[in-house]
């Protein structure tokens, strides 16, 4: 049993992806990557979000498949199963239930200024469905749930942790506090990742040409750096004006993150030389980022036993934590305790 007293002195981080495509170096420089490390100051879960993906028509099949393969990806990033809560969000019931009662305390006027939904449901006019209108409040039941302090994500879902909070201070304010008020904690360098091929969009799984995937061989990493979109300036020069050049920008945010080595470094090192250099050294960089996660990935995928280990002991872990929230929750609205 864990002593409650050392659970509460960690500070508590949660994220969450949906496994509605593999990941991409979207996901992992402007969340996972920022995820690990993390486990010693505080206490981290991470999950699939499989309820989330639903909200847009998936392929079961493949759907079971990548919720497993992004568990083993999570692993490969170094999320050490022993030190942080990994599990499906399926498999912890109160997620679904909690994501009812917050639709309750969640405006229909707030829900219509969500960016994501506008956006999704443009890419989907023949399947916006209620669930994709609710999802910030399914989302802001997982991190609720929790009680967490931060949440890890890309600068795209700051609009849904701040609605979050408000459904949060909602919450407390008519129950008396409930909820703890969460934070999103988004990177300086590679919150928004464009598109390779589009460098005015955000890199995303339903571009796969401007998408560099985790698994994507050396061969097609470099292949889509060398048709990255750079500008049409006659400058050939890399200098970082995300306004004029936003493709230069892009490759200078991807490689800085990567490198470590600040926008004035990048310009130094490429003085001189064209944008043709300067795309190949990013996809170089990039490629020997990602091999030992491709390979660890795949190492551990082959193993079925193991990842099936890993989230079911994640489940048992964050449903204890779930339930906890759940109860008082129900409590405080005036449910009838359930007598067995
Ligand atoms: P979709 O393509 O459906 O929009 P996605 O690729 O954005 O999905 P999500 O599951 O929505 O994937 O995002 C997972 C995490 O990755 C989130 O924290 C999100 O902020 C981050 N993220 C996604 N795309 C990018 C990107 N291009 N740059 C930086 N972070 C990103
Ligand atoms: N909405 C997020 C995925 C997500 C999430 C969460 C992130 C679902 N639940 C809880 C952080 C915390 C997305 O689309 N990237």
């Amino acid at each position: 049993m864990e002593n409650t007293a050392s659970v509460h002195a960690k500070k508590i981080m949660l994220s969450g992806i949906q496994p509605s495509g593999d990941l991409h170096l979207g996901n992992y420089l402007g969340a996972v990557k920022n995820w690990s490390g993390l486990a010693e100051e505080f206490d981290c879960f991470y999950f699939m979000a499989d309820l989330h993906s639903i909200t847009v028509r998936q392929n079961p099949a493949e759907l079971r498949r990548r919720s497993v393969s992004q568990l083993a990806q999570y692993i490969a990033c170094g999320l050490d199963p022993e030190k942080n809560t990994l599990f499906i969000q399926s498999h912890v019931h109160e997620h679904a239930e909690l994501g009812w009662i917050l639709n309750c305390y969640t405006m229909f006027g707030e829900l219509s200024r969500m960016t994501q939904f506008k956006d999704k449901s443009a890419k989907n006019a023949e399947n916006i469905n209620g669930g994709l209108f609710t999802y910030p409040s399914l989302m802001a039941a997982d991190i609720l749930l929790y009680q967490a302090d931060f949440v890890p994500v890309g600068q795209d879902q700051k609009q849904h942790c701040e609605l979050t909070r408000d459904i949060a201070l909602r919450f407390n304010n008519i129950y008396g506090e409930t909820f703890k008020v969460p934070e999103p904690y988004i990177p300086k360098v590679g919150a928004r990742i464009m598109s390779l091929g589009t460098p005015t969009s955000k890199m995303s799984k339903s571009d796969p040409q401007g998408c560099v995937f985790i698994m994507d061989s050396p061969e097609e990493i470099a292949r889509k750096f060398k048709r990255a979109v750079t500008d049409s300036d006659t400058e050939n020069c890399v200098r970082y004006a995300p306004e004029e050049k936003p493709g230069v920008a892009n490759l200078m945010s991807i490689y800085s993150s990567v490198t470590g080595r600040s926008f004035a470094e990048i310009e130094n090192e490429f003085a001189g030389q064209g944008y043709g250099a300067f795309k190949r050294a990013v996809g170089e960089a990039v490629i020997e980022t990602l091999r030992p996660i491709r390979e660890e990935s795949q190492r551990i995928l082959a193993d079925k036993e193991y990842l099936r280990g890993v989230y079911t002991q994640g489940a048992e872990r964050a449903s204890s934590a779930a339930r906890r929230t759940l109860r008082k929750v129900y409590k405080r609205i005036g449910f009838v305790e359930k007598p067995f």
